[in-house]
């Protein structure tokens, strides 16, 4: 049985990634809700209701887990996805605030998402709950993710964008910064450039496949067959931009379904 991921639209992909480079046997469904994206703008309820209509829909193909790739469904709407379903649903969450407790050294932590991530608190609450000495410093930067979904994520443009929304949190002293939104690792080589080489960029999706890695291996259902999974996309509405994100991301290109 596959692994069902789903997002907004396009930016779970990066979290696709990560796990096929972790799991390359699993198969996987990705729904991307193209339909009704962004999700960084909406609020809580709607994010809520789209997301447990998307679980519903993974579920008829047959899921043994869920990853929600979308931060801000995530940071929203994981807490009710547990009460209403019984598979098992991984968020990108935990497993980032995991990850910059690792990373950080002088305990000062920057986080960056959509509004919806930023305004839930979700990662400074968590953070602050496993290690209350932590300063943690949000910023909503959503102009990331039209970004890189034109593809502008290493020109002038982005570079400036980048150093606008992120200079605030600079002058705080973060020596870590979680790309809470999964749209950001698109931009990650801008984003890095701006940062520079002393504040480490934390990627939740990386530390999210290991966390659901362990998981199907303890739960001992893992894939068993060696040959590598098959991976079916399905999107809510057509978009030109899922076939650039797949070569950026995946480095090929699927046919999605509509
Ligand atoms: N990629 C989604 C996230 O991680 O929050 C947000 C994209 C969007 O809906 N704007």
């Amino acid at each position: 049985r596959p692994i069902g991921i789903f997002d907004s639209g396009v930016g779970g992909l990066t979290v696709v990634k990560q796990v096929m480079k972790v799991m390359p046997h699993e198969n996987i469904v990705y729904f991307g809700d193209t339909a009704r994206l962004p999700y960084g703008s909406k609020s809580k309820e709607a994010v809520t209701k789209f997301s447990k209509q998307n679980v519903r829909f993974l579920l008829t193909k047959e899921v043994k887990a869920i990853i929600v790739a979308c931060n801000t469904a995530s940071s929203n709407s994981l807490e009710e996805l547990h009460k209403a379903f019984d598979v098992p649903i991984f968020g990108v969450v935990d497993a980032g605030v995991a990850e910059a407790l690792r990373t950080t050294q002088n305990k000062k932590i920057g986080v960056i998402g959509t509004a919806g991530t930023v305004r839930s608190r979700a990662y400074e609450k968590m953070i602050l709950r496993q290690e209350a000495t932590m300063e943690v410093f949000s910023k909503a930067c959503p102009l990331f993710v039209p970004l890189a979904e034109e593809g502008w994520t290493e020109n002038e443009v982005a570079r400036l964008t980048a150093e606008n929304y992120l200079e605030g949190l600079l002058a705080k002293g973060i020596d870590s910064l979680v790309l809470g939104c999964t749209h950001y690792p698109l931009l990650k080589r801008c984003i890095g450039t701006v940062v520079g080489e002393n504040v480490k960029l934390v990627d939740p999706a990386k530390a999210t496949a290991k966390q659901v890695k362990l998981f199907l291996q303890e739960k001992g259902i893992t894939n068993l067959e060696e040959k590598t999974g098959e991976r079916t996309f399905y999107l809510s509405d057509y978009t030109d931009m899922f076939y650039s994100i797949c070569q950026k991301a995946l480095k090929q290109g699927y046919h999605p379904e509509i």
